[in-house]
């Protein structure tokens, strides 16, 4: 399960891929559209004066059945008319997706992270009607930002199966002078394993209050709702299940992905976090990773041992390899348990995945610590309205939601306002809350552009956004769980 990677060639990857597949730049990229600044504010193309597609890809979502690692589930996923389901363009790039639905009940893409025109943002019900089975849908937009996203359904908790994969950005203002880059997707799994499903799993926690609670001790699906050791920096209860499996590129520990390179090459590492329900805990023994983006954004580089990844986030790092073999652990806070893949420069025994050591027990590093850099600022301004975001909900009975200004409804702005959102977290639980067509820029961290914000109990983050993509955007907590059962709203233009 080695190989080594040109610099332009990158290790994707989705969970419905077979294999450690290297995938060339997909599409021709014939650049037309100008690259655009990262910090820019929209409006971002509508179908009326949207240039023509330079990157093209045709998906099927379907069910499938998976090899997490000697263990097949049956799950749901993307597969790709040509090669595999990530998606590669460059800023500035008109990206169309085909989708077809072979699935069993409706489905949507949404573009996480992505400032594109409503339209095309993936939310059934609000922005388009839900794709049906047998039917095909086409996306057209542009992807206007370098980064590091992904794509996943928007449809009931399909999230959480395998309908997911990553969207990357490649931005020409970006010093590419990296020997390898590596895409690495956290995962926390549970689909067609054991007769579970994600479904299965949110009528079991609905029905905790009702008694179902005692089948915690009764061995089978429901040990899967118990709680692990609270991580003390989170705060409370990490996640609502304890799953079955933590995956890095779709593999287990035991049968986990091996990224190959020299020692003394520099690396990028694009982290996901595709997880459900999931907040990781991230290092790679012997080594300090240099942070160079967050949710997309450049940010101003700072080394750190360990970092919190939550659920829709990302990050990117740059290391320069050790001469070794090297574990790359993501915990999963407070589930006892993790994901683990290994980083190979030279000949030798792997390490174990339950090997620790000293950046695993580090400090986690919080993204909202970091700054961003110039180039990333959203435009200076004064605040034209503030507007209160209340978070509420419990797991007995199991339901969540949200209150903008006091009221249970979606909040509006108006174009061109300078808004800020300040979200307050009373309950026990940490909740990323993310916002669609928007990157925020957080006042409380120097202006920190970022598109999911993780806000920890009893917190409150303020988070500024420049109104200038009309339309109704979804606003929920990425905790696919939470989201279904209330955690989501909307923003909409007046
Ligand atoms: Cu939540």
């Amino acid at each position: 399960m080695t190989s080594s990677f040109s610099r332009r060639k990158f290790l994707l990857g989705g969970l419905v891929l077979a294999g450690t597949g290297a995938l060339a730049a997909c599409g021709g990229n014939n650049t037309a559209t100008p690259a655009a600044s990262s910090s820019s504010p929209g409006p971002y193309p509508t179908p009326t004066n949207l240039a023509a597609p330079s990157v093209r890809k045709k998906l099927t979502a379907r069910p499938m059945s998976i090899d997490i690692g000697g263990i097949e589930a049956q799950t749901w996923g993307y597969s790709a008319e040509t090669g595999e389901p990530a998606i590669e363009t460059t800023a500035g790039d008109v990206l169309q997706v085909d989708i077809t639905n072979e699935l069993s009940e409706s489905t949507s893409i949404h573009w996480h992270g992505i400032a594109l025109h409503n339209a095309a943002d993936g939310v059934p019900g609000m922005t388009q009607p839900p794709i049906e089975p047998g039917e095909t849908f086409s996306y057209v937009f542009e992807t206007p930002h370098g980064g590091t996203y992904f794509y996943h359904s928007h449809s009931g908790l399909q999230l959480d199966r395998g309908l997911h994969a990553p969207l990357i950005v490649r931005d020409p203002e970006d010093a590419e002078d990296q020997d390898v880059e590596w895409t690495i997707v956290l995962d926390d799994w549970i689909d067609g394993i054991a007769g579970s499903s994600p479904d299965s799993q949110l009528n079991l926690l609905a029905g905790m209050d009702m008694g179902g609670h005692e089948n915690m001790d009764m061995g089978g699906e429901g040990d899967m709702m118990a709680h692990g050791t609270p991580d003390p920096a989170l705060g409370g209860d990490a996640g609502d299940v304890l799953y079955p499996h933590y995956l890095i590129n779709g593999k287990i520990p035991r049968a986990h992905r091996t990224f190959s390179a020299r020692p003394g090459e520099k690396a990028r590492l694009r982290f996901i976090n595709a997880g459900a329900d999931t907040i990781f805990k991230v290092a790679l023994g012997g080594h300090r990773l240099t942070v160079t983006h967050v949710d997309g954004f450049p940010v101003r580089p700072r080394d750190i041992e360990s970092f919190y990844l939550s659920m829709g986030e990302r990050i990117d790092v740059e290391v320069i390899l050790g001469d070794g073999v090297f574990p790359l652990t993501a915990l999963a806070a407070g589930k006892d348990d993790r994901a683990f893949a290994v980083i190979r420069t030279a000949e030798g025994e792997a390490p174990t995945p339950e090997t620790t050591f000293p950046e695993l027990n580090s400090l986690g590093t919080f993204l909202t610590s970091f700054e961003p850099a110039e180039r990333a600022l959203l435009p200076a301004g004064e605040v034209d309205q503030d507007t209160a975001v209340e978070l509420t909900g419990q797991m007995m009975p199991y339901q969540w939601g949200l209150r903008i200004d006091g009221a249970d409804a979606p909040g509006t702005v108006r174009q061109g306002q300078r808004m800020r959102m300040r979200m307050h977290n009373p309950t026990a639980t940490p909740h990323p809350m993310h916002l669609h067509g928007h990157t925020w820029a957080l006042p409380g961290s120097s202006g920190l552009r970022k598109d999911t914000v993780l806000i920890l109990p009893g917190d409150t983050v303020d988070a500024d956004l420049i109104a200038d993509n009309p339309g109704e955007w979804a606003f929920h907590c990425h905790n696919a769980y939470h989201q279904e059962t209330g955690m989501i709203s909307s923003l909409r233009y007046e």
